[in-house]
Parts: structure tokens; sequence; C-alpha cells
């Protein structure tokens, strides 16, 4: 399927008053405040968030899976997919691919469909929590941690190859999330674990092409229930650090334990230049992958305003990767992946509103009730104006979920795929 943009023109027309008086009130109203409001329509329109070749289709718990209609059953449906949600918010111009789920056939192919969409290759992904067809040695008891050097091996070799995969299509850096880790106590000895891991991400470090980065994802418990060789952020950056200077810490919101402080986490990876990538999800409990600001949306914003701060005066820090990392159980992913985005444009945005130089001035006087202010004087704003004009400046649908439903998206991919196909992923 494809959207057109006469039909875009077409569903915007109807809203563009509307929108303008909205816009028009808030870019004033910001403007007398001191803001320049056409800087920051442009850094919102700049903005772009890959998304992951696993999170088209519907995603599934350990209890079961149900399917959604027109699911893309190929890496060409996929970038397809994500070629439509970029058309309507201009927001998802990257794909990450998941390595072996998502080897293309056809490199160059691939390339021009991508292109065609505005989609770039952003991080690959190696996959060594589970086991693939004719594999030779079982993750069973872990991969890169594993007590087998023949695992290890085959483990490192992976990785290698999903590097030169990501090569041939332009990527530049490699994500790696380990399953390993042990369930019971005893199982596992910790420094023999955490020693083979840095080894054996060092050999892939090394074997990496010399523009590319490694990004160590992090997550405190499962699969495993004990114990996590890569469990929080020190040991990712102790492990980036025993790599080298292009390996760095990837942060993923739902791999914390409950009530953990993530801003300041952002925070202090910057300052050491060592935040590389960052996956947006939500949650309640856990790793629950929900769609983004769903349940959160205060920590996101506190999140945002670190990740700001670190963008303007972390020069030590590169740009980072930016990938959302959700599961859509009971929601068309589409529609989900598109409240998503929504909802990381508000938070930058809001984010982008707070007066730094007040707010460095009030923190070093410590009038903690002003800080408290600028913060929220920011977070009550509602940006939503803003984020629509730079949706509509970039060629979007001014309501992205609204022209979804009007183009019958869904309903076009079930007549072109059918009803009962299956995505690969989770
Ligand atoms: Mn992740």
């Amino acid at each position: 399927m494809n959207i057109h943009k006469q039909q875009l023109e077409d569903l915007n027309k109807h809203k563009l008053q509307d929108h303008k008086s909205h816009f028009d009130f808030l870019a004033q109203s910001l403007s007398k405040s001191g803001a320049a409001v056409d800087k920051l329509i442009t850094k919102l329109a700049d903005f772009q968030v890959a998304i992951p070749s696993w999170a088209l289709g519907a995603g599934g718990t350990r209890f079961g899976r149900f399917s959604y209609g027109g699911e893309p059953a190929s890496l060409e449906q996929k970038i397809e997919d994500i070629g439509l949600i970029h058309r309507l918010t201009q927001t998802a111009g990257a794909v990450s691919l998941h390595i072996p789920w998502d080897v293309p056939n056809d490199y160059n192919a691939i390339k021009e469909l991508a292109a065609k969409h505005q989609i770039k290759f952003d991080a690959v992904n190696s996959n060594t929590f589970q086991d693939q067809k004719n594999q030779k040695e079982t993750y069973k008891y872990g991969s890169l941690s594993n007590t087998s050097s023949a695992v290890r091996e085959q483990a490192i070799a992976h990785n290698k190859e999903v590097v030169e995969i990501g090569n041939k299509l332009g990527s530049k850096a490699l994500t790696v999330w380990l399953a390993d880790g042990s369930s019971f106590p005893g199982q596992n000895n910790f420094q023999t674990a955490l020693t083979h891991t840095q080894n054996s991400l060092i050999s892939i470090y090394e074997d990496m092409p010399t523009d590319w980065k490694l990004y160590i994802e992090y997550k405190p418990y499962e699969p495993n229930f004990y114990s996590t060789v890569i469990q929080d952020w020190g040991t990712s950056l102790m492990l980036a650090n025993g790599c080298g200077e292009r390996a760095y810490t990837l942060v993923d919101l739902g791999h914390h334990l409950p009530n953990t402080n993530i801003e300041q986490i952002v925070s202090v990876l910057m300052l050491k230049g060592k935040l590389g990538g960052f996956h947006f999800n939500d949650s309640k409990y856990g790793d629950d992958d929900l769609t983004v600001g769903s349940i959160k949306p205060y920590a996101l914003f506190l999140i945002f305003n670190e990740l700001v701060y670190g963008i303007q005066n972390n020069p030590q820090n590169p740009e980072l990767g930016w990938m959302i990392d959700a599961s859509h159980n009971v929601k068309d992913p589409l529609e989900d992946l598109i409240q998503s985005l929504e909802a990381i444009q508000e938070a930058y945005a809001k984010a982008l509103l707070i007066d730094q130089d007040a707010l460095r001035a009030a923190q070093e006087a410590n009038d903690v009730t002003l800080c408290q202010e600028l913060l929220q004087n920011a977070y009550r704003t509602d940006v939503r104006p803003l984020v629509r004009e730079a949706r509509l400046r970039s060629g979007g649908a001014l309501n992205p979920i609204e022209a979804y439903r009007k183009l019958e998206v869904r309903k076009n991919l079930i007549a072109e795929r059918g009803s009962k196909t299956v995505a690969t992923g989770l």
C-alpha cells in the first residue's frame, strides 16, 4: 500500500485552520518567553527514531500470541510498513534489523526499497538468546559467557556475521543484548561468566570496521531469574571500557528495576561520553514493552531533559542511536508505533522548552522550589501544536492515527497480504 501526497494534503486540509489557530497561540506565548520557535520546530523535524524490524507484527507473551491480520511476512514488507509510519509521522526514518530473522536476500533491492521510503539502516541486532535451526551448539546455558569455548566461538562468529550483513546495508553499529545468566544460586560462577563475556566482546569489537560502534545493552532479569551477566549500566560501562572507545552502553527504558532513576544514569553516561544507544518503551512492572509515555510520561520528560542537556553540553558523547523497543500484544502494531513516536516527540519538545540558563541559576542558588517550577512549567505546556507543525512542514499528517484509520491502512494490508500472515519476532 502507498500513501500519496495528495491523500495527506486532503486529510490535513480539514484540520488546517484549527491547527493554525492553536499553533499561532502557542508560538506567540513561547516567543514572548524567549523561545526560538522555528529552531524548536527544526529540531523536532530532524529527530528520527528507528523502528525495529521485529516490532511490526503482533508481539506475544510466554502464554500466547494473538496475530494481527496483514502482518508483514518478509523484510520487504516490514520496510514498507515502516515507510507507511514514516509517511504519516515523518519521524521513523530508520530501521533496526534483527539477524537472523531479517537477513536480506537481495542487498541492492533492499537498499533501493529503503531509500525509496527515505529509511536508513540503523544499528543491527544479533541474537544469541535462542537457538536457530541447524545450529551446532546450544545457547541454553548462555552464549558469550558460556563455559564452553565452542559455544562462545559460535556466538562470536554470529556477531561478526551480523556486522558483515549490516555493513553491506550501511549500518554503523552493532547492538548486543545477552540473555546470559543463571536461574538458580550456584549455577554460574559470576567472575568466570563476566570474564568470558568481556573477552568475547573484545573479540567482536576488534573485528568491527573502524567506523562502527558497539552498543552493550543491559537488563536486570529475564529470561534468567537469579542472575544476569550484564545486569546494569555499571556492568555495561565496565565492559564497554574494556573493549575500547567505540564501545558504549545502551539504555533501554524497560531494563531497570522499579523506581530506578534512569535520568541520572543517562546523565552520568553522557558526562563520561559513553551513552551510545537508547531504546524507548514504557512499563508498569518490568520489561513490559508498552507504548512509550503510556504509563510514566513525567519520567520520560525528565529523561529527555538529561538527554537534551547532554546533547548540548557533552561533545564527548557521540550522536545517539534511537530506537523504539516495544511489543504490541493487543494493539495494531503500526498504531502503537505511531502513538510511541508522538509521545517521544512530545517529551522531546517539552524538554527543549526548559529554560536551561534559569534552571542552572536556580540550582546554583539552591532554589529548590524554582527548579521544580521551571521543570513543571515546561512539562505542563501543551506542545502538541509544535509537534504537529513540525510534522506538517515535513509533509506528514496533522493527525497520524486519524489518517491511518481514514486511509484504512490495516484493511488494505489485510487485503494485500491476507489475514493469516505472521511476522517473525517474539
Ligand atoms: Mn532493548
